[in-house]
This record gives structure tokens, sequence and C-alpha cells, in this order.
């Protein structure tokens, strides 16, 4: 189990100042934003990060559009931008990116009782991820399906739902991420969901139950690491929260705090 920390989270007047931060305060990774900036400049951004002694654990989101829009242009945008990021997350070497499949309500109407929103989801998803699967295992990375909260998403909410799309698609290219802060909300238990996710799960995002830090809200850190010790993951945990204090603090204890949960 690795430490990462999005890059948006570290002050800093430059990337090399604020990776020199992250390794000095105890993280071996970072996760970025998806922007077309880091796409067209992966290259260069991989040698920065190597340079610091880091390693990109993962592209964040970032793409434009859709995949479960109505109109035909905001699908093939959605499509398009999610290629050039995963072509971008294999360049700078990163475990995957991360993809959430909607948020908000449904755009796709209700065809009942030919098929609901929800059914018309389910497999337009589905087609999606047999095309993107691929493109994942040729660029040597992975699409991490991302299950939200119920007040961020109407759709892949827990973590076995991700499980039952990756294991209907069976392809090499597709895996599960687990934010804990989503599964804090959805999830009965955290160690039963990441059980239950098995060797799907290559990526966590982290954050307390408030969303802050680590160590500010209620969160058993140290039951969910057990679990996924259980399970064998040895990929990034990425802190994606508030950071309150002075970061320049709050951020080195965070990474020890974490630390001491994982024994
Ligand atoms: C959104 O709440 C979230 O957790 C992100 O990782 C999705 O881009
Ligand atoms: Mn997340």
């Amino acid at each position: 189990m690795k430490l990462a920390c999005q890059d948006g989270l570290v002050p800093g007047d430059s990337l090399e100042e604020k990776l020199d931060r992250l390794a000095a305060w105890g993280y071996e990774g970072v996760e970025f934003w998806g922007s077309d900036w880091l796409v067209e400049n992966a290259e260069t951004v991989r040698q920065k990060v190597e340079k610091a002694g880091l390693t990109v654990s993962t592209v964040c989101a970032g793409y434009r559009g859709s995949l479960l829009d109505p109109d035909p242009s905001v699908r093939q945008q959605a499509q398009k931008d999610i290629e050039a990021r995963l072509r971008a997350a294999g360049q700078l070497g990163a475990v995957g990116l991360i993809f959430v499949p909607i948020f908000g309500g449904p755009r796709l109407p209700d065809l009942s009782p030919f098929r609901s929103a929800l059914q018309l989801e389910d497999e337009l998803l589905l087609l999606y991820l047999e095309r993107l699967a691929p493109v994942a295992e040729r660029e040597h990375t992975l699409l991490l399906l991302e299950p939200l909260n119920r007040y961020e998403t109407h759709y892949l909410r827990r973590v076995e739902q991700a499980v039952a799309l990756c294991e209907k698609v069976q392809a090499p290219g597709i895996a599960v991420m687990a934010d804990l802060f989503h599964m804090s909300i959805e999830e009965a238990s955290l160690p039963d969901a990441i059980r239950a996710g098995g060797r799907w799960i290559r990526h966590v995002h982290l954050a307390d139950s408030n969303r802050l830090l680590p160590g500010w809200g209620h969160t058993d850190f140290r039951s969910a690491f057990a679990a996924l010790k259980e399970i064998g993951f040895t990929d990034f945990m990425a802190l994606e929260c508030g950071v309150p204090g002075d970061p320049r603090e709050t951020l080195p204890q965070a990474a020890s705090f974490l630390r001491s949960q994982m024994t």
C-alpha cells in the first residue's frame, strides 16, 4: 500500500516545488487531475515526477462530455477525451484513469415498458466499457470505475456494482477504485465492501468521514487497511479531501497518521 496525494492539495509555486514537498512529507505518488495541460505535457510531467523520486499513481477524470447522454456529440466528446486521458495515463506510468460513469440524475429517457433509464444506462455503459477497456490495455493502464455517494450520482454507488460491471466486461483494462469517503456513506461496512471488491480494486481515494484529511473525522482506517491487506492490495491510496490548517504541517501529519493505521 503506497500513499499518494492529489497535486491540487499541495502548496507550491511550481510543479517541482510541490513534488519535492510531497516526497519530503512521506508520499510516494501523485495523482493529477486529467486536464488538457496534463494530456499535452505527459512526457515532461513524468520526467519531473521521476526526478522528485515519486510515481504518478493515477489520472483523475478531467474529460468533457458524458458517455450516458442522449446527444451523440456529447458521447463522442467523452469517448475522445477518455481515450486521450488513457494515453496520457500510460505515458505517465499511472495505474489508471479514474472514471465516473455519470454525475447527478439520468439524462437518458425513461422508455418503460421497453427500457427504464437505468436499463438504458447499463446497456450503453457496457457497450462503451467494452470499447474503452482494450484502449486502456493497449496503453498499459486501467480504466478505474469509481462509485460515488447518492448525493453525487444516481447510478454507480457501491463497490459491488462496479465489480459486477467489471465481471461482465471481463477485460484486463478495467478495474475498480474505492473511495473511502463515498463508501462511508453507501456501504454497510468498509472492510466487507473492500473484501467483496477483492482483486478488482486497484486504487483507493482517502478522506475522513467529513471529507477532511484522515485523522480529522471518525472513519476507521485501521480496519479498512487490514481488509486491503487481506485482498493483497499493493497499489496507491491517494488523498482526495479538504486540507485543514497549514498543509505544510497537516499533510506530513496525515501521512504519519495513515502509516500508523497500516500496522
Ligand atoms: C468525486 O466526489 C470524486 O470522488 C472524484 O474522485 C471523482 O472525480
Ligand atoms: Mn474520489
